[in-house]
């Protein structure tokens, strides 16, 4: 397959003014006429041949100015129509024939339940039409879409409706005219019987934009939870960056069968119904926070993607690393910011780290591709956050919320680069970011080992800062340059008390950020009275991993004296890996292994202080690190000895603070009626932490009080508590019939289906891969839809560390068996499903072979170009 890179781009030959699309919609036949009135880039040389992109269409026309085109006029050439000699100016013609029924891929238009919609990015827009589909080819779209009138009673596409009637044989139709020019990309389409929810939102400037949220006729009590946390988010974004929105209506589609999250399409976003169907009755805790989040991010696309979008794939960071950034800020200001932050990091440092650690690592800005769509990755959206991040420590609220309007500003209407926003921020903060460019160029996690001095005569503390960057495909250590690292940092007097830093002749207050930029630096602080103890990257402020020799009384000091929240918990759990490793090692030993004291007095005293300012923070402190993230600490890695080590010490906790987590559970039951409000998702938290801690004993006590919530609980948020404590803690009876239970009163509804199939998938019993290939087999399941997927395969593979890498292999040989059955069906799922598999370098030698030979056993077989680029690099 060709690879493409980014040193080669070029500007279009041509562009597209105007866009005019006529959909005659049928199941297998749906005719698709294209009008497009193109000239030439004016920095291109006249008499180049124009280049269109098409996949699985069939040409039933062809026409310039009006002519139609012999077949000596135009080629094909796989995904690419050429046609050699065409005027500066003109007006191209086609028609082709789709069918979205046989579209499994679901990119382009298909069909889902019945409803007809697309998908368009990142390369969906031609398997619609032949089209320049790349997103620096910028038109205004006019959409006709015509359909019968009975099945498809609503038709939509992007902007407003301009014109609409019935026509013979029973069909409508409908015109759409979008009037910002936007790439085919953003181009959207759904057809079907849905029923609509509406409001209104007042903009600042006093304009009225009708709110349309549309849904089968079945979900319309899942809706009033999205419609709020759209609202909240269009006037955070006006008070927050300034973005007012700017058509006249904004309307939301969820879809059954989709690959990702949503898609922004201009004024017509398409989502997955996991991500906007909400009801406490069905949706946990966790889920109303992801939807809202989710919902945020698409809308905030409307000005960081869509008035501004990327110049290339290429710069998918741009718009998603700053959207993600935005979303996070977002939801950081309406729930509770240590929180979001604490969660962000962890899957940050779960799983971008083990993306960066293994063989499909890339850098924020990829430099070559051979399939776009394998590069939606946690390193270009977490990590391209992260990076965005980095840039507001650097340069302030202030002057950070100054460069992103002038970035909006400046490139309103345009297609641009990564350079284009980090430009700007140095334009209006006077910063030189030029190394930090750097940022967006290499890939992998920087570490920064720190080790400290201290002075008593001199009164002085001294860090050292050595930064490295280790190799990653395709980019050697050597190659690897010093960083700009932003790291916010504080000392700790013996008190506890923070310590006024005075760096220099600069005296910055109790906290301030470093700035790195050497391999190599030390930073001396002065009129230090006694040996501190140093608060560092607090915040997380940089997506590095930083070594701090700390003791663990020091760890423990953190817990209870930082200001800072994240690191207080990061103290915590740094404590609780070290205490689960010591008994990994003692296991190893064949020793009996202990609980370390420290761990145990920092449980008691979290536990012990009345003063629970957050509860929400609390329960994440309570909470002991995962496999996953454990495993990522590891140079080399045994699944089964983490899991029993963690185990242990779970144990070990959950028997001597029994007393503690009884009154937890308690004091933290609510009879209040449900609200996803963060002061009664923290008393739900904590309540299920203690719920789990008691469990986690096996007494029998413990379980007929999961037994008792599972039975008496009236949010899923409590049930699917209850319910994972009988399953995993292989409560026989009790999680047999509360299995049942759910299955009875919920199989009508797949979304929480999905729930039921993902807790089975991740008991740590070995009987789950019987469990998940019977499950398999379910009315629930279906290969044909990614969330059915993910919640079994992917649920499976990702989470469920001991069953997947089963010694004799049989998980491998699952997860292969499954990818080779969606390579033909949806390639794009594919692709991400296969990742766990590609994981194996710290694993021991036998994992190892297993998993190339799982790996190999694809490679056998005729890939699609996303599975191919992916089993290639895990097999380099
Ligand atoms: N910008 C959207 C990306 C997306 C996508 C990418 C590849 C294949 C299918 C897809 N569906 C949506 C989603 C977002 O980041 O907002
Ligand atoms: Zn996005």
């Amino acid at each position: 397959p060709e690879v493409v890179y980014l040193k080669d781009y070029l500007p279009p030959a041509y562009t597209v003014e105007t866009t005019h699309l006529t959909f005659e919609l049928a199941p297998e036949d749906t005719h698709v006429k294209a009008t497009l009135r193109m000239k030439r880039h004016p920095e291109r040389e006249a008499g180049v041949p124009l280049e269109l992109f098409g996949a699985n269409l069939d040409l039933r026309a062809i026409s310039l100015n009006g002519e139609a085109l012999s077949k000596s006029r135009y080629r094909i050439d796989g995904e690419r129509l050429i046609i050699d000699d065409v005027p500066d100016a003109f007006v191209l013609d086609t028609e082709v024939v789709i069918a979205p029924e046989q579209n499994t891929a679901l990119e382009g238009l298909y069909r889902s339940n019945g409803m007809y919609c697309t998908q368009c990015e990142p390369e969906g827009f031609r398997r619609i039409t032949w089209y320049p589909d790349r997103p620096d080819v910028m038109a205004k779209f006019t959409t006709t879409v015509i359909g019968d009138k009975a099945t498809l009673p609503i038709l939509l596409s992007n902007g407003n409706p301009i014109d609409q009637g019935d026509l013979e044989d029973g069909r409508h139709f409908v015109t759409w005219e979008d009037p910002f020019p936007k790439p085919s990309y953003l181009f959207a389409l759904v057809a079907g019987q849905l029923e609509v929810v509406e409001s209104y939102f007042t903009t600042r400037n006093g304009r009225t934009v009708l709110l349309q949220l549309y849904v089968e006729p079945q979900n319309l009590h899942k809706t009033e939870f999205s419609m709020g946390a759209l609202k909240r988010a269009m006037k955070w974004d006006e008070e927050t960056y300034g973005r007012e929105y700017d058509l006249d209506r904004f309307m939301i589609v969820a879809v059954d069968d989709f690959n990702m999250g949503a898609m922004e399409n201009k004024g017509l976003n398409i989502f997955n119904s996991s991500a906007v169907l909400a009801n406490p009755e069905t949706t946990i805790d966790a889920g109303f926070q992801r939807i809202e989040g989710i919902v945020a991010h698409e809308y905030f696309h409307n000005w960081s993607g869509n008035r501004v979008t990327c110049r290339d794939w290429f710069q998918l960071a741009l718009k998603e690393g700053f959207t993600v950034f935005r979303d996070q800020t977002f939801s950081a200001d309406t729930n509770s910011a240590p929180v979001k932050r604490i969660e962000d990091v962890a899957v940050l440092r779960t799983q971008q780290f083990a993306e960066d650690a293994g063989p499909t690592a890339h850098p924020v800005r990829p430099d070559h591709f051979i399939e776009i769509s394998n590069f939606y990755t946690l390193t270009v959206y977490e990590k391209g956050a992260e990076v965005v991040r980095m840039l507001r420590n650097l340069l302030g609220k202030e002057t950070f919320r100054r460069g992103t309007d002038t970035y909006f500003e400046r490139f309103d209407g345009q297609a641009v680069r990564v350079e284009d926003f980090v430009n700007t921020m140095a334009d209006v903060s006077g910063i030189d970011l030029g190394q930090f460019m750097r940022w967006y160029e290499q890939a992998g996690t920087p570490r920064i080992d720190v080790a400290e001095e201290y002075d008593a005569e001199r009164q002085e503390y001294a860090l050292t800062f050595r930064q490295h960057t280790p190799a990653t495909p395709g980019q050697v250590a050597d190659s690897k340059q010093p960083l700009h690292i932003p790291v916010r940092m504080g000392l700790l007097n013996g008190r506890g008390n923070p310590i006024e830093l005075a760096v220099g002749n600069e005296r910055p207050g109790h906290e301030m950020v470093l700035e790195l930029r050497e391999a190599e630096e030390r930073i001396v602080f002065k009129h230090v009275a006694e040996k501190p103890t140093p608060s560092l990257l607090r915040g997380f402020s940089a997506p590095v991993i930083l070594n701090f020799p700390y003791t663990r009384e020091q760890l423990a000091f953190l817990v209870k004296y930082d200001v800072d929240g994240f690191n207080r918990w990061d103290a915590g759990q740094r404590l609780a890996q070290e205490a689960i490793f010591d008994v990994m090692h003692a296991i190893q030993a064949g020793e009996a292994p202990t609980l370390d004291d420290t761990l145990l007095d920092v449980f008691d005293y979290l536990l012990k202080t009345p003063d629970r300012a957050d509860r929400a923070v609390l329960a994440e402190m309570l909470q002991l690190p995962s496999e996953a993230y454990l495993a990522g600490q590891r140079a080399q890695v045994d699944i089964d000895a983490i899991h029993d080590a963690r185990a242990f010490v779970e144990r070990s906790l959950a028997e001597q603070l029994h007393f503690h987590w009884q009154a937890l559970y308690e004091s933290n039951v609510t009879k209040a009626a449900y609200e996803p409000s963060f002061e009664q998702i923290s008393h739900r938290a904590l309540k299920n932490v203690a719920l789990s801690y008691l469990c986690a004993t096996g007494d029998e006590d413990a379980l007929a009080l999961a037994d008792q919530q599972f039975k008496t609980a009236t949010n899923m948020t409590d049930t699917r508590a209850a319910l994972t404590q009988l399953v995993h803690r292989h409560a026989g009876e009790r999680a047999d019939a509360a299995l049942k239970a759910f299955e009875a009163r919920w199989s009508h509804d797949p979304l929480v289906m999905d729930q039921w199939l993902t807790l089975q998938a991740t008991q740590p019993h070995p009987e789950a891969l019987d469990r998940v290939k019977a499950l398999m087999a379910h009315p629930a399941f279906s290969l044909r839809n990614p969330n059915r997927v993910r919640a079994l395969i992917g649920a499976f593979s990702q989470h469920n560390h001991v069953n997947f890498h089963r010694a004799d292999g049989e998980g491998y040989a699952l997860l292969a068996d499954i990818v080779l059955q969606l390579n033909k069906s949806n390639p794009e799922i594919a692709a991400r499903l296969v990742l766990p598999l590609t994981r194996y370098q710290r694993l021991d030698e036998v994992h190892q072979q297993l998993m190339r030979g799982a790996l190999e056993r694809i490679r056998n077989q005729s890939l699609s170009r996303n599975l191919y680029e992916v089993i290639e690099k895990a097999l380099a």
